[in-house]
């Protein structure tokens, strides 16, 4: 297959770090340089640092780590180091100003190109560039910092910087409400995709009992029944720690909502629009999630549930990349990338669904899970600690299946996400499930 082809591999690294860096530039090119080093919110890092993080991580992993080089700038690695400074700390950090950022990062690049064309991709028995996984790590390291600058975007106030076509608006979905995964066992995570990261491995096998999954994403209009209905003032519906952190927040609709006479209207990107009811409900939180699923009589999907409607193949029992099956993702399967700067309509990408009908589990909002990040049987940290293991634990609730602004390099059925469950700055949506009975096994 392509995928064991090292020269394919090569160029698709050369590719994703292309595609990546196009996406960079634009991110800090399309507001002015202050606005680089301001701080938008206390959760996020000025967009400044984002970019030399970008630059020292691909350094620090191409650079000195694959090619034994020294050091290029000693003095900044602790300033882009994510676990010396947290975020809200950040801005006042003697950075580099923007044009040098700029340069570094270019600097960083050019050896880095040099580098991916000399490094072989196989047969050296160094796991760190077999499959040249080392360029495909460091390619979605920079499309997830992309995706945090875009955060950062929304989050930020003043006029619109950044645009681009809505998605196709789709005929209201008539499919059924829910499917029924069988249950049984199937592959969860992956011993072979190339550049999946150390917490999608090993594939292992998962028991799990038939259950019901939404076909699509949650929408606007239901969850605006929610919030009519009282959803936010009934301590029932609401996990103690959700209810508390709701009441002490006033909060009382997803994040850059606010209402408008009758109606609810919302941020997006520095414009105002209407809260579109088809659309994938965004910027909930994980409390949010599950007071809505309680609600509506049901509950989150669990990570090993969410990974089974998206890649088990009732067909062949075997699990796929996509839940279209193996094929890359294109625009026809998913709204990934950053082409679109909004969720696509619930329904839409019928091209993109599972064998058992699941539509959008890849692309338009990240789908919160009920579970909490841990390692699977066997994980074993690659190539750093930092990356996901020091973030196992109860803290983290998984997200899974990435949103319109995750490049597909960084987004496949095995890939995991994860945050705590108060945040919601981040393309966050979700979908519901509930146990289906022997009955129906
Ligand atoms: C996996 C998205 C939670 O952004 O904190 C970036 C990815 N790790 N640099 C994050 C990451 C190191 C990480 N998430
Ligand atoms: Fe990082």
């Amino acid at each position: 297959t392509p995928l064991d082809d090292p020269e394919t591999l090569r160029k698709r690294a050369l590719a994703a770090l292309l595609t990546a860096r196009e996406r960079t530039a634009l991110l800090t090119s399309c507001v002015e340089d202050p606005e680089l080093t301001a701080q938008h919110s206390p959760l996020m890092s000025p967009l400044v640092w984002d970019l030399a993080h970008i630059g020292n991580q691909e350094e620090l992993w191409l650079l000195r780590t694959v090619a034994g080089r020294d050091a290029m700038r000693p003095d900044i690695d602790g300033l882009y180091d994510a676990f010396e400074h947290p975020r809200a700390e950040r801005p006042s950090l003697p950075l580099l100003p923007p044009a040098e950022a700029r340069s570094y990062a270019a600097e960083v690049r050019g050896r880095a190109l040099d580098i991916l064309e000399s490094t072989a991709f196989q047969g050296t028995g160094a796991p760190l560039t077999e499959a040249g996984f080392a360029f495909g790590m460091i390619a979605q390291h920079e499309q997830q910092h992309d995706e945090t600058m875009l955060i950062t975007h929304q989050l930020r106030t003043g006029p619109v910087a950044l645009t681009a076509p809505d998605p196709l608006p789709a005929p209201a979905f008539t499919g059924p409400a829910e499917v029924l995964v069988p249950g049984g066992p199937f592959t969860m995570g992956t011993s072979t995709e190339p550049w999946a990261l150390d917490n999608e491995r090993p594939a292992h096998a998962r028991l799990v009992p038939p259950f019901f999954i939404d076909t699509t994403p949650v929408t606007n209009e239901a969850y605006q029944a929610f919030i009519a209905d009282g959803g936010y003032t009934d301590r029932r519906w609401w996990a103690p720690e959700g209810w508390s952190h709701i009441r002490a927040h006033s909060i009382e609709a997803p994040q850059f909502w606010y209402r408008d006479g009758g109606q609810w209207l919302r941020r997006r990107f520095g414009a105002t629009e209407v809260v579109p009811p088809d659309e994938p409900v965004l910027h909930v939180s994980w409390y949010e999630a599950d007071a809505y699923a309680r609600w509506a009589g049901r509950r989150l999907p669990s990570e090993a549930e969410w990974e089974k409607a998206a890649r088990h193949d009732p067909e062949t029992g075997r699990s796929t990349r996509y839940p279209w099956g193996d094929a890359d993702p294109t625009p026809e399967h998913a709204n990934l990338g950053q082409r679109h700067l909004r969720p696509a309509p619930a329904g839409s990408y019928p091209a993109g669904q599972s064998p058992l009908g699941v539509r959008q589990l890849i692309g338009d909002v990240w789908e919160w899970t009920s579970s909490d990040l841990l390692p699977y049987p066997g994980f074993s940290a690659f190539p750093y600690r930092e990356y996901s293991e020091v973030f196992f634990g109860s803290e983290h609730k998984v997200l899974r299946g990435g949103s319109f602004a995750v490049d597909p390099v960084a987004c496949r059925g095995t890939f995991r996400n994860w945050d705590y469950p108060v945040r919601r700055q981040i393309f966050s949506g979700f979908r519901t499930a509930r146990d289906a009975g022997p009955d129906n096994a």
